[in-house]
C-alpha cells in the first residue's frame, strides 16, 4: 500500500516508520516528498479539526492514495489543559523544542503549580484511497518533570514521565514509545481497522 504522512515533523516520521514496520508491502512517503507542497495554517479549534486540515490539504494534491494526518499535543492539568492545540508553538511561531520546554517549566514555577499531571493526546485522520475518512484517538497520562532528562525522542519527551514510570519518554526511548504513547495507540487502532477491510 502507498501511504502518505501529512507531517513535516521528523520525530513523528521516525515513530511511524517503527509503528508501520509490519506492513510488508508499505511504500511510505511524507508531504516533504512534494517540493511544491505548502501546508495550510492549523487554525482549527480542536486536535481533530487540525488533523483534518493536514490530511485534507495533502489529499488535495495526492488523491487516490492512503493519507494519514495527526494533530497531537500536551494538556497540563495545572495549566488549565494548556498548551493543548498550541503545543508545537507554545513559546512562539518558530519555537524550538528546548524553547517550548523552557516555557512550560517556567509557566509551572511563576505561580508554583503543585498539580503536575498531564496527558499527551493524538487525533489521527486517515483517508482511504477511495476517499473514506477514518478517525482514531490516543492518549498517554503522566506527569511533568521538574527538569529535562534524556536524549531520545522529540518535543516534550525530556519532561514527560508516563504514569507508572520513573523515567522520561526521552530516557525510555523508541521501544517504550512505539507501544505506549498517544500516537502508538491511535496508530494501533488504524492498523486494526485496516485488518478488517
Ligand atoms: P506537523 O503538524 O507537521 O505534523 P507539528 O510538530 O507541528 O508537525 P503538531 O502540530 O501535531 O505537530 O504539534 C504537536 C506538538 O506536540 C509537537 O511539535 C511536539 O512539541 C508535541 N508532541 C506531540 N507528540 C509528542 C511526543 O510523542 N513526544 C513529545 N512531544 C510531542
Amino acid at each position: 500500500m502507498e501511504l502518505w504522512l501529512a507531517t513535516s515533523n521528523k520525530g513523528k516520521v521516525s515513530e511511524y516508520k517503527i509503528g508501520l514496520r509490519d506492513l510488508t508491502d508499505l511504500k511510505l512517503f511524507t508531504q516533504n516528498d512534494i517540493p511544491s507542497f505548502t501546508p495550510r495554517p492549523e487554525d482549527g479549534k480542536t486536535f481533530l479539526e487540525n488533523a483534518q486540515i493536514k490530511a485534507r490539504t495533502l489529499k488535495a494534491v495526492k488523491p487516490g492514495v492512503w493519507i494519514l494526518g495527526e494533530d497531537s499535543g500536551l494538556e497540563v492539568e495545572g495549566l488549565n489543559n494548556l498548551p493543548g492545540i498550541h503545543t508545537a508553538r507554545y513559546a512562539g511561531p518558530k519555537a524550538s523544542d528546548n524553547e517550548n520546554i523552557a516555557k512550560l517549566l517556567k509557566m509551572m514555577t511563576i505561580r508554583p503549580i503543585q498539580n503536575r499531571r498531564a496527558r499527551f493526546v493524538c487525533s489521527t485522520v486517515v483517508f482511504t484511497p477511495t476517499g473514506e475518512e477514518w478517525h482514531f484517538e490516543g492518549a498517554l497520562s503522566g506527569n511533568i518533570a521538574t527538569k529535562p532528562s534524556g536524549q531520545m525522542g522529540f518535543g516534550y519527551d525530556p519532561v514527560f514521565v508516563p504514569e507508572g514510570q520513573t523515567q522520561t519518554l526521552a530516557e525510555l526511548g523508541p521501544g517504550y514509545k512505539s507501544q505506549n504513547t498517544h500516537r502508538a495507540i491511535a496508530l494501533k487502532a488504524f492498523l486494526e481497522k485496516l485488518k478488517s477491510v
